[in-house]
């Protein structure tokens, strides 16, 4: 394989299991990621035993070991304010954006209208400025770029209307993170025989580099046995992050240890958040394994970089 090996799973995985929490949860998987007063802040989603999910913060000093678990949930669902939150909260995706001094949090809402794409804006992980919805179903896998594209905010998204067979990555814009326009497609699932033929959704917030906007995706394939979730990457343009520069063929990282095999959803790595270490270059990837527990694999970013150069 091309690609082989280019990320490396930390040896102390899984780091963060439901057994480690102060309250009672079936699961606590898909981190997102985040630096936060020099600390590595993660924000995992926790799945209750209703089957509905809230997140959990969980913060370290060095992104490793000794997690710090908040002993209740950070932010739950609220369904009285915000009906589309009915059936739990999933999936957080974490941008710092430094023109406002804020964290924006994409997640998603579920419930009976189908999955929809929600905001939330916070300067300290405690108080929450919730925006509700801000798209349609079916809407999920969203993170904003860091800075404004073309003076406004740009969010990566996956959209899917009723009765679409394959789900393609979106990219919107907007002046206010209220309503969101343009929506355009972005990388398509690829069909026929391939390992990202069915669905594809971003993992993490993308990530600038001098070569252009890091970008990891999670592919589905849809086998005999159920989905296998597995990890590729692509590089968009600075100035146009329309215009994708490459694209791996293969992917970099697909469920291979037990942790990762078997769970309550099997075959799953999700990540939803990552850092990058600018001092020693490595990427850090903090990811959800068979929908039960979190894993952390590493890589240098130049490695990262290199596969995609061959595309
Ligand atoms: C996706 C999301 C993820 C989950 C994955 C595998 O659709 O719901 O939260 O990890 O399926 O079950």
């Amino acid at each position: 394989m091309e690609n082989k090996e280019v990320f490396q799973r930390y040896e102390g995985n899984p780091v963060i299991t439901a057994d480690m929490l102060d309250y009672s949860a079936n699961t606590i998987f898909n981190p997102a990621a985040t630096i936060f007063r020099n600390e590595v802040l993660l924000l995992n989603r926790g799945e209750e035993r209703s089957g509905f999910s809230h997140f959990t913060k969980a913060t370290s000093e060095d992104g490793f070991t000794n997690w710090q678990i908040e002993s209740k949930p950070t932010l739950k669902p609220e369904p009285k304010i915000f009906p589309e939150e009915e059936w739990g909260i999933e999936d957080p995706r974490i941008t710092f954006l430094p023109e406002i001094g804020k964290y924006a949090i994409a997640y998603t809402a579920y419930s009976r209208r189908g999955p929809v794409v929600s905001l939330a804006l916070t300067e300290d992980f405690e108080k929450f400025e919730r925006m509700g919805a801000v798209t349609e179903p079916n809407d999920k896998d969203a993170a904003l770029f860091p800075e404004k594209i073309d003076g406004r905010w740009a969010m990566i998204h996956r959209y899917m209307a009723t009765g679409d067979k394959k789900g393609h990555m979106w990219v919107s814009f907007s002046d206010n993170f209220l309503v969101w326009k343009d929506k355009q497609i972005l990388l398509k699932a690829r069909g026929d025989g391939w390992w990202d033929a069915n669905k594809i959704g971003l993992s993490p917030q993308p990530i600038k580099t001098e070569k252009g906007w890091l970008i990891m995706y999670h592919g589905v394939r849809v086998t005999a046995n159920g989905g296998l979730y597995r990890l590729g990457l692509a590089l968009l343009d600075l100035e146009k992050p329309t215009r994708v520069l490459a694209r791996t063929r293969e992917w970099i990282l697909g469920p291979k240890e037990e942790y990762e095999r078997v769970g309550d959803v099997n075959n799953v790595v999700f990540p939803c958040g990552w850092i990058h270490n600018e001092g020693d270059d490595t990427i850090v990837i903090y990811y959800g394994c068979a929908d039960t527990c979190v894993g952390i694999a590493t890589a240098k970013m130049k490695d990262v970089l290199k596969c995609l150069q061959k595309h």
